[in-house]
């Protein structure tokens, strides 16, 4: 048995979710006490919870804080805070939450402060912005930017990419963002079909600057810019790059004056708030990208200081577990009723299952209890004319986040009251259902009736904030981060790497050699593999 499994609170919470807890029901727990929706929230960095609508009691609510206890979160979030090397199969700190300190803070890694790197690279960020918007920047041919196209996958892709969509509202109109990732070409030529070399900047962003996706996309739209400019000295106009690796970034053509760097105690999924920002920065502007790091910082001090039993990822990360562990779901739904957040949950998807797919723990050892959830969603209403209907009346238990905003950034009326008329129409449909006898009483035929029985006791945690700005968005996706850190923390598993990502690309990186050899390659796959292989090739050689 593990560790994790014989802390007391653990067992604790295994005795009560047996004699308790799965019996809970949301309608009883209303009933018996009248306050529930009034206490069971909490607030922090503009945020406010209502956890009220899960399948807890009081009792499941200390068991769990004891959980955090006994599994030494606060002594895990210290350290991470402190920049030690809690990333340890990389011996590297994890310090995110260093990329929105504020100038005075002190964080060392490795003897150094780090803090005033990070302003100084936002400093310069913010002055490459400001002549990209102001028109001053100008391309190759003396034209202003109207094009940014960041190049980036994975971390380097995700954050930006929701963060701008995010932030639209508050972007600067008459310049557009596009973001290619895909190593299909598809992305890229779509992406720039309609645009004028001359007026196009492209960011390349990589941490590592090796990343096969990125460096292709980068080189054909290094082929792209020059056929149209015909002359190397226009790459200095349309280029510069977001990276750790300054040698990667100069081998590529990349003049490093034009190159923002970060850290390698930045990760990739924990990097939107650092140089890789840049895109956004350069839509939103740096007034509302230092407002975004503030929010960041809002949740950060949050985390670091509230009780543990008012402090929202560590409320959102012990309920997750509660249900992860005791009741077996197997996934999480996240539901932004907020457009804007189209790309929230894709970004989550990354941010919770790179982190927390993870099967053995901090010391190597193969767990025994179930790590990461599957983070899937998509904004409010379109999936409740979608997905919805599982949730409500299928068979698997599907807690769910609903995310939304008092206040619409356009108001139009009746717009806004029908959006949160759902929100709140869903969460109560989902706690509280609908029975056989309400159905009847309905006048419903007795065949059908029981299609049209909901069992409620659906879980949702419900998240409201006054208005979706970049403070807000800060805090709330700090709020993630953290919660996925409290997760980890508890599964004693470590949040920071990814290896699993890696097989697969030393994998094709063996097998781009054997598409392209001109004879027939000795392949030494399995028979699936070769056969899948030599049916692209003869496809391929009949074009
Ligand atoms: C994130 C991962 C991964 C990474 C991409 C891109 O935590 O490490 O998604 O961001 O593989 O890597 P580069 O930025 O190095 O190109």
């Amino acid at each position: 048995m593990s560790t994790l499994t014989q802390l007391p609170a653990w067992q604790a919470l295994q005795t009560h979710y047996h004699a308790e807890g799965q019996h809970l029901r949301l309608a009883d727990l209303f009933a018996q006490d009248a306050q529930r929706g009034q206490t069971m929230c909490a607030q922090g960095a503009g945020l406010y919870l209502d956890y009220s609508k899960n399948r807890v009691n009081a009792k499941t609510l200390a068991l769990l804080l004891e959980l955090a206890e006994q599994a030494g979160i606060t002594q895990k979030r210290d350290a991470m805070f402190a920049g030690d090397k809690i990333n340890v199969t990389e011996s590297r700190a994890v310090l995110h939450t260093a990329l929105r300190a504020p100038q005075d803070t002190v964080v060392m890694v490795d003897g150094k402060n780090v803090v005033p790197e990070v302003h100084e690279v936002l400093d310069r960020m913010a002055a490459f912005a400001g002549q990209i918007r102001s028109g001053q920047w100008l391309g190759y041919t003396g034209k202003p930017i109207r094009t940014i196209v960041n190049i980036g996958i994975g971390g380097s892709d995700l954050g930006p990419v929701m963060a701008y969509e995010g932030l639209k509202f508050y972007s600067q109109r008459d310049l557009t963002v596009r973001f290619v990732s895909n190593v299909d070409g598809t992305d890229l030529v779509e992406k720039v079909r309609d645009l004028d070399p001359a007026e196009t900047l492209f960011i390349v962003s990589s941490k590592t600057f090796t990343t096969q996706e990125t460096m292709t996309n980068a080189r054909s739209a290094r082929a792209w810019t020059l056929e149209a400019l015909q002359d190397e000295a226009a790459i200095a106009r349309h280029f510069v790059a977001v990276s750790t690796n300054a040698e990667q970034v100069r081998s590529f053509g990349i003049d490093t004056a034009h190159m923002f760097g970060f850290w390698d105690w930045v990760g990739g999924r924990y990097s939107m708030d650092s140089a890789i920002g840049l895109s956004l920065m350069i839509a939103v502007g740096p007034d509302h990208y230092r407002e975004l790091l503030a929010g960041f910082h809002d949740m950060d001090e949050h985390f670091r200081t509230a009780p543990l039993a008012q402090n929202l990822p560590v409320l959102l990360g012990l309920l997750g577990v509660w249900y992860n562990n005791f009741f077996g779901a197997q996934t999480v739904a996240i539901l932004p009723y907020e457009q804007y957040l189209a790309y929230f949950s894709a970004y989550l998807q990354q941010l919770d299952m790179e982190s927390n797919g993870k099967h053995v723990t901090l010391s190597g050892e193969q767990v025994d209890y179930q790590t990461g959830p599957v983070i899937w969603g998509q904004p409010g209403t379109n999936g409740q004319h979608a997905f919805y209907q599982l949730i409500h009346q299928g068979t698997k238990l599907i807690p769910c986040d609903f995310i939304a905003f008092v206040r619409p950034l356009n108001p139009l009326a009746p717009h806004h009251d029908l959006l949160m008329a759902n929100v709140f129409a869903q969460t109560e449909a989902l706690a509280f259902g609908k029975s056989l006898d309400q159905v009847l009483a309905g006048g419903v035929d007795p065949d059908v009736a029981p299609h049209r029985v909901f069992e409620g006791n659906r879980p949702t945690n419900t998240l409201l904030a006054d208005q979706l700005t970049p403070r807000i968005l800060g805090a709330l996706i700090a709020l993630y981060e953290h919660k996925v850190f409290v997760q980890g923390a508890i599964w004693n598993i470590n949040s920071f790497d990814q290896w699993g990502v890696e097989l697969g690309k030393v994998l094709a990186s063996q097998i781009v050699p054997e598409l392209q050899a001109e004879d027939e390659p000795d392949l030494h796959h399995d028979s699936s593999t070769n056969t899948l292989i030599r049916r692209y090739r003869a496809g391929r050689k009949a074009e």
